[in-house]
This record gives C-alpha cells, sequence and structure tokens, in this order.
C-alpha cells in the first residue's frame, strides 16, 4: 500500500521579528491616536474660550449702550472726538418727567480701571459717596491691535484708544472693548467688539 506523504503542517505563531514589528506598529498606531486626540482637546478647549470670551465681551457691550443711549447728549463728559478716545465717560441719564420737568440722574459714568482691568459703572463718580459695581474683567489694556506710541497701529481713526473707549460724534458715541484671557495652556484668546449709539436724550431744538 503506498503511503500518502504528509503534507507540512502551517506554521503556527510568530516569530521574533514578526511579534517586535507588531509591537512597534502598536506603538506608532497609539501614538498617532494620543496626538489626534490631544490635538482634538486643544482645540475644542480653545473654541470654547472663544466663544465665552465673545459672550462676556457682547454682554459688556450691550450694558455700556444702554447707559449711554439713555444718557443726555449736554451731560457727556467729555466730549472727546477722533482721533481722541476716552475710557473714562461720565453722564446723567433721564429718570422721567414729573410736574413737567425732567428728572436727570445723579452723574454716572462707565470707565475702565486699567490696574484690575476691569470695567465698572459707577454714581457720583469721584464723590465721596461714590458707589461702583464692576461689570467686567479681563479687559485688555489697549485695544486690539493698537499700542501705545502716539500711532493709529490698528487703523481705526483713533490714536493709541485703550481696551475700552469712547468717541463722542455728534450726538452718537462710539464704543469698542477688547477683551483677553490666557488660558491654562498659555494660549492668549482676544475677542473685541465696537457698537456706535444715539443719546436719546439730545438737547431742546432752538426755537
Ligand atoms: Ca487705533
Ligand atoms: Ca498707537
Amino acid at each position: 500500500m503506498r503511503r500518502v506523504p504528509r503534507s507540512r503542517s502551517p506554521r503556527s505563531g510568530l516569530t521574533l521579528i514578526e511579534l517586535m514589528l507588531a509591537v512597534v506598529l502598536l506603538a506608532i498606531v497609539f501614538a498617532k491616536a494620543h496626538e489626534a486626540l490631544t490635538s482634538a482637546s486643544k482645540s475644542s478647549g480653545r473654541e470654547t474660550r472663544e466663544m465665552v470670551l465673545e459672550d462676556q465681551a457682547r454682554r459688556v457691550l450691550r450694558q455700556i449702550a444702554y447707559a449711554v443711549m439713555g444718557a443726555n447728549r449736554e451731560t457727556l463728559i467729555p466730549d472727546t472726538e477722533a482721533p481722541l478716545s476716552t475710557e473714562d465717560l461720565r453722564f446723567q441719564v433721564n429718570l422721567g418727567i414729573q410736574d413737567g420737568e425732567v428728572i436727570w440722574s445723579d452723574p454716572e459714568g462707565v470707565s475702565l480701571e486699567e490696574t484690575a482691568a476691569a470695567v465698572f459703572w459707577s454714581q457720583n463718580p469721584g464723590a465721596v459717596d461714590e458707589q461702583r459695581v464692576v461689570w467686567t474683567k479681563l479687559v485688555a489694556p489697549y485695544l486690539a491691535g493698537e499700542l501705545p506710541n502716539g500711532m493709529d497701529d490698528n487703523g481705526n481713526g483713533l490714536i493709541d484708544e485703550k481696551g475700552l473707549s469712547f468717541v463722542v460724534d455728534r450726538n452718537s458715541v462710539k464704543i469698542s472693548l477688547t477683551l483677553e484671557r490666557v488660558g491654562d495652556d498659555g494660549e492668549r484668546t482676544v475677542n473685541t467688539v465696537s457698537t456706535t449709539v444715539t443719546c436719546r436724550n439730545l438737547p431742546e431744538p432752538a426755537k
């Protein structure tokens, strides 16, 4: 009887070189995955910071705008025109009419306090009974792109404007604000907002 030659059984297991190659490939895959996850996490953190800062800047800008809109145009101090600006605007607002007379508020102000990087609203600014409310912190010392050098670095028509700036043009006031924040990763986030409002309480037209 003829014997059928025994076929060689398939090789089982991996050689040492194949094992090492697999380990190296796995290490590369894990490193790439970790790099992608870290990058995605950083990107997500940056986007979140940008959104939070933008929301904060817009909220404060609305607060300032409403305060200035209610002001009596004739009480704005200082009456600053471009290319100059101010970071400390004072005014009085219309509280209503009593016995046919307009009742004006005590002096109010919206200002930048540079040492605290804060914008605050105040009642009776400069007086002994002055009251202050901080509206935001994280205010940049100068508006985005501006440097204290006597020139208009950011091309907005204003020279050396601060992180909060007011410019008066007839009955309108342009308000600009830059907030900045440095994240835990050292990355700086900046947001600038701007609007122009008209004072609702205008001088009586000459008769
Ligand atoms: Ca400028
Ligand atoms: Ca400048």
